[in-house]
């Protein structure tokens, strides 16, 4: 239901209390997040309203990560999460950049001390976590903390001005959420080695052909095309989507031999949802497939 059928039902109808109700739950599953950010947008899109974006709205400092904006990203993805209607969430920046990285000027007089007994930058995790499938749409700088937070996402898309990298080194550290663990399963050890040790930028086309990003894009086309991407992901079943995701990520935490156990049991367990009956049976009868997340 959009909010205009809404607004008409609410003035045609308000008397009705049951029809009051039912509104009401409405609104609540089609409001963007209540809260009021400073350093993120958040927003909903796609023609059925199914997609959610994220976007990284510190301009001044090339988006750069700081503490308050990642715990913002964390909230916006439990809302986006909680949200029934979300299919498919996108993370993405400016045209400048996606983010230059943890915020440098925050972090640089912490002692080790501090690191250590504080659980440093823990929340960071919270990206990785998500169930539902979340796709960073990258233009201009993703460096440092910027490229480990796209790579936290499950699927890169980028316009043909983003430059990738693991600047870390230059200022006297090393990348600390991903950036030599989850870059080395992506491109191999000689890439990620080059990449670590020498703080290069690359260069969008580079890095689709390294295999870290899947398209790439002219950089005022990003967006429309992460929303569609984003659009046919959120038109499968939530379910399945969760299970599909959760068994890839699987193959990057196990051994070949146990990887394939849980996806075989993933595919059985597929068979105890109403989505897999719904699926089969309008392949049968020719028709779509009408998916209700159960
Ligand atoms: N932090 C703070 N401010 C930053 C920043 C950053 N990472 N990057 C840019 N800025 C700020 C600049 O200070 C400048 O602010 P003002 O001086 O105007 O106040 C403004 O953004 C514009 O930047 P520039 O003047 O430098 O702009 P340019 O176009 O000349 O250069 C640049 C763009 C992206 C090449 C350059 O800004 C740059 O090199 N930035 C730093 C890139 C970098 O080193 N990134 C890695 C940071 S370390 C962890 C989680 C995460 C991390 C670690 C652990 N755990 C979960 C444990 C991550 C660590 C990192 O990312």
């Amino acid at each position: 239901m959009t909010s205009r059928a809404i607004g008409r039902i609410l003035f045609s109808n308000i008397q009705n209390k049951a029809t009051l109700a039912k509104l009401i739950q409405n609104v609540r599953l089609y409001s963007v997040p209540a809260e009021n950010f400073e350093f993120i947008k958040v927003s909903k899109t796609g023609a059925n309203n199914n997609v959610g974006i994220i976007q990284l709205n510190r301009p001044k400092a090339l988006n750069a990560l700081c503490n308050g904006l990642m715990t913002e990203v964390s909230k916006a993805l439990d809302h986006l999460e909680a949200d029934k209607s979300v299919g498919a969430i996108i993370i993405t920046g400016s045209e400048k950049a996606f983010a230059a990285g943890a915020d440098i000027k925050e972090m640089k007089d912490n002692k080790y001390s501090d690191c250590i007994s504080g659980n440093f930058l823990e929340h960071w995790s919270r990206v990785a976590q998500t169930y539902k499938p979340v796709i960073a749409a990258v233009n201009g700088y993703a460096l440092g903390g910027g490229c480990e937070l796209a790579m936290m996402c499950d699927i890169i898309y980028a316009g043909d001005s983003a430059k990738f990298g693991q600047p870390e080194i230059l200022i006297g550290t090393i990348p600390g959420a991903g950036g030599t663990q989850r870059l080395t399963r992506s491109v191999g050890k000689s890439k990620a080695m080059e990449i670590v040790l020498t703080g290069c930028q690359v260069p969008a086309v580079e890095a689709e052909k390294m295999g870290l990003v899947s398209k790439v894009f002219p950089a005022d086309k990003l967006l429309d095309e992460t929303v569609k991407l984003a659009e046919k992901i959120a038109s499968n079943s939530q379910l399945t989507n969760a299970m599909a995701k959760e068994a890839v990520n699987v193959a990057y935490e196990t051994t070949l031999r146990e990887g394939l156990r849980f996806e075989k049991r993933m595919f059985h367990g597929t068979f105890g949802t109403k989505d897999q009956k719904e699926g089969m049976a309008a392949f049968a009868e020719k028709r779509k497939p009408n998916f209700t997340n159960e």
